[in-house]
């Protein structure tokens, strides 16, 4: 799906976003998951290839020969693989939405949501300027996005960060994603951003290493916050403990799934961390599962949960509109949002893998 413009982050600049969706059919009605997997293994070990491999090859036959699958039971049949958490999740909510569908509940009233209608930021690439970035900073402040994430590497941070800043005034909640980009040499440069009110820093070194976030957590004032290395509820609860983050992003896809997703925030939530709710450019179908975790009461900071017209011209469901800054949780059954099959049948690169139980 072509992207409405192009998304540059410490990794790479993308132009359109290649989506794997999963599709099961049960006796009770069907279900649609989409893996949040991109096309290179460059925001994490997973790619899309990969991820149709394993769950050719792996994930899905176990499934399939599962007598009868509820999606609380796909973590354990699937545990016998280890990580590829994206395609895991995809399975997952497809499960999710199979099962909610027949029992006439949302996603939003299955994970236990309490609002209405979700507080949404959104995710601002690195620019080919900084005039270009105030220019693209501008159109979303009017759109009336509640909160800024700029994306930062070596050589492209303290500047737009400035002017960023003295654009949208003191009080405007902004906050900083680096994707890893950074060492712990770098730790007196990114005290820098202090003088910034910055709600958060966003993942500023390599994922595994949360000891070099405990240090940066403790030299600078700017809350540390974990994207890519939380990659489980142990994993959350261990990096809390360590003081290595202070708030946590939300991915259900990183995590292996909305269930994992939701005991994350139930763990954060008991221990006084705020979390919010993460984006991987999905299209409607996973914006929609996203919306309805970011109900939860400790959801308590805005998203990288855009509107439609953020990331394409036509979304792949229903498109999401952006009212007072803020998207709504969708009500109807299961995720809420239909796939159009007149645009999966026109942009898909592949053909579907029917993948039968035996
Ligand atoms: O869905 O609005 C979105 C994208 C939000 O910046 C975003 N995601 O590290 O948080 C992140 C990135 C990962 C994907 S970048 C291609
Ligand atoms: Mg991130």
């Amino acid at each position: 799906m072509p992207l409405v413009r192009p998304f540059e982050t410490s990794f790479g600049r993308q132009t359109a976003r290649e989506v794997l969706l999963v599709r099961v059919l049960a006796e009770e009605g069907e279900g649609w998951g989409e893996c949040v997997a991109m096309s290179a293994p460059v925001y994490s070990s997973e790619y899309l290839a990969g991820c149709v491999d394993v769950i050719r090859d792996h994930l899905a036959p176990a499934l399939l020969a599962a007598r009868t699958v509820r999606a609380v039971d796909v973590a354990s049949i699937l545990g016998f693989v280890i990580g590829h958490r994206m395609a895991k999740a995809a399975l997952e909510s497809a499960v999710l939405d199979a099962q909610t569908r027949a029992a006439g509940i949302s996603f939003g009233e299955y994970f236990g949501a309490v609002r209405p209608e979700v507080d949404c930021g959104v995710s601002v690439g690195i620019s080919s300027s900084l005039d270009a970035l105030l220019d693209e900073v501008s159109g979303y402040v009017d759109e009336g996005y509640r909160r800024i994430k700029l994306k930062i590497k070596p050589g492209w941070d303290l500047e737009p960060v400035a002017a960023v800043r003295s654009m949208i005034g003191p009080d405007a909640l902004l906050q900083v994603d680096a994707n890893t980009a950074y060492t712990t040499a770098d730790i007196d440069h990114l005290r820098e951003l202090d003088a910034f009110g910055l709600l958060l820093i966003e993942q500023p070194f390599v994922e595994e290493d949360i000891a070099a976030h405990v240090r940066l957590a403790h030299a600078i004032d700017t809350p540390v916050c974990l994207d890519e290395s939380i990659v489980s509820a142990a994993v959350a609860i261990d990096a809390i403990d360590r003081d290595a983050t202070s708030i946590i992003n939300i991915k259900a896809g990183r995590v292996g799934g909305y269930l994992e997703a939701v005991r994350i925030h139930d763990v954060c939530l008991e221990r006084d961390v705020p979390v919010w709710c993460g984006g991987m450019l999905e299209t409607g179908l996973g914006r929609a599962a996203n919306v309805a975790l970011a109900a939860l009461p400790g959801f308590t900071l805005p998203g990288d949960t855009s509107a439609s017209s953020r990331y394409f011209a036509d979304d792949l469901t229903e498109s999401f509109v952006l009212v007072d800054g803020r998207l709504a949780v969708p009500t109807g059954p299961g995720t809420g949002v239909t796939v159009r099959p007149e645009l999966v049948a026109a942009w898909r690169t592949t053909a579907p893998e029917l993948l039968a139980r035996v």
